[in-house]
């Protein structure tokens, strides 16, 4: 019997987008916080819960099949979980695929993002929600770095012009119905479960790929774009904080050092004890390995965005007032936890780390 009361007072969290990166090191996280974990699932031919299996094989999560374009499953599923804290992070996530799939992209990213908003305030208004907001809101201008909440936005592509509804949404709903609702605006962050077409994934990958001898070289887009690049397991702990705050609050998650695409190459195959030396301009540029003259890096334009947001870099000071939250994993670290990984295995799903 106490251990039923035990049970029952435990939270509830409903995460969408749980079989996505960030979705499942929340989900982990949370667990470990005792929390009673729901998920929202999207139905595919084939599974696509490879970050949870581990979860749902001990039956330590419930999931239910959904969509975030669907208004009825929302309702149902908010009415039948009554969750106390709700993360929405299903997107659709790719900024290059954005200009591919616009209307689609806006489906999700914002009026999903409506669906949910309205659902809570009909159904559950003392839930408390967090919206999983990006720093590509930003634009990326070289002058406007460190970014900030101050700074002001310049949403490049459609995913950005998207995400940047939800933001605005997030906080018109949060003024006129008060509800509790946050936007985290986080800077890229990484780790061995990070989708395999971002650019951090596609390198380590292709890298341990080359050290195996399965992959004669990389083939990249924007060499000297410049981005902010954490570690995703310690930012799903500033999404939980957040939400644990008195009154809610908009707040950049970021590590506040920028590297280069270039840079991050030359980091990971330093790890496998290998130099690269650049030569040419533009698409012809190549990365040779310094030792053998061997081409590991080609340029190609298939890779390139027709619009490029070129240097983000966050300033995270407010977050770490306001929730106590700072980055602890530097880019030799996160290069090094996911080359590690990516040397171990051939994909994700064994030792989710
Ligand atoms: P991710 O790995 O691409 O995961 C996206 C998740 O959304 C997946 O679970 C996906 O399901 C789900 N999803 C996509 N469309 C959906 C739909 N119509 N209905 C329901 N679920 C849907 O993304 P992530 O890196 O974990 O990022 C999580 C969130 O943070 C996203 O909203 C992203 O835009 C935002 N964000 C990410 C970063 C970053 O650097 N990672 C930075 C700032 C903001 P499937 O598994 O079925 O595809
Ligand atoms: O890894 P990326 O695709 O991430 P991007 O575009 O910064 O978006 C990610 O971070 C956002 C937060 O700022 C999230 F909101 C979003 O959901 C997503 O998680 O590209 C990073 C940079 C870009 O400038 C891109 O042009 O790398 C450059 N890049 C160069 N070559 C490449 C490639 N990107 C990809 N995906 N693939 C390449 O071959």
């Amino acid at each position: 019997n106490l251990k039923k009361i035990k049970f029952m007072k435990k939270k509830r969290a409903f995460i969408t987008g749980i079989t996505g990166q960030d979705g499942s090191y929340l989900a982990d996280f949370l667990l470990k916080k005792n929390y009673e974990v729901f998920g929202m699932v999207r139905r595919s031919s084939t599974f696509s819960t490879k970050r949870i299996d581990h979860l749902i094989e001990s039956k330590k999560i419930r999931f239910d099949y959904g969509d975030l374009t669907d208004t009825s499953c929302i309702n149902n599923l908010l009415r039948n979980i009554k969750p106390n804290e709700i993360y929405n992070l299903a997107a659709q996530s790719h900024v290059k695929v954005s200009f591919e799939l616009p209307d689609y992209t806006a489906e999700v990213d914002s009026l999903g993002v409506i669906k949910l908003l309205n659902a809570i305030k009909e159904i559950c208004p003392n839930s408390k929600y967090y919206q999983a907001s990006t720093s590509e809101l930003f634009g990326g201008e070289k002058k406007t770095v460190p970014q900030s909440e101050k700074t002001s936005f310049n949403p490049k592509s459609p995913y950005a012009t998207a995400k940047l509804y939800a933001y605005w949404i997030v906080k018109n709903y949060r003024d006129a119905y008060k509800l509790f609702a946050c936007n985290g605006i986080l800077f890229n962050h990484e780790s061995p479960r990070r989708g395999n077409t971002f650019v951090t994934k596609k390198i380590t990958r292709g890298v341990s790929n080359i050290e195996k001898k399965k992959q004669e070289f990389i083939t990249i887009g924007n060499l000297d774009a410049v981005r902010d690049w954490g570690y995703a397991k310690e930012y799903v702990e500033g999404m939980w904080r957040m939400l644990q705050l008195k009154k809610p609050l908009d707040l950049v998650i970021s590590t506040g050092k920028a590297t280069s695409v270039r840079k991050f190459i030359e980091l990971s195959f330093q790890h496998i004890g290998k130099k690269i030396i650049w030569k040419g301009h533009g698409v012809n540029e190549k990365g040779y390995c310094k030792k053998t003259n061997k081409m590991f890096v080609k340029v190609s334009d298939k890779y390139f965005r027709p619009n490029e947001v070129q240097y983000l870099c966050g300033n995270s000071k407010l977050a770490k007032k306001k929730i106590g939250w700072t980055p602890k994993t530097n880019i030799k670290e996160l290069v090094r936890i996911m080359m590690d990984y990516d040397l171990k295995y051939d994909d994700y799903g064994e030792d989710l780390t």
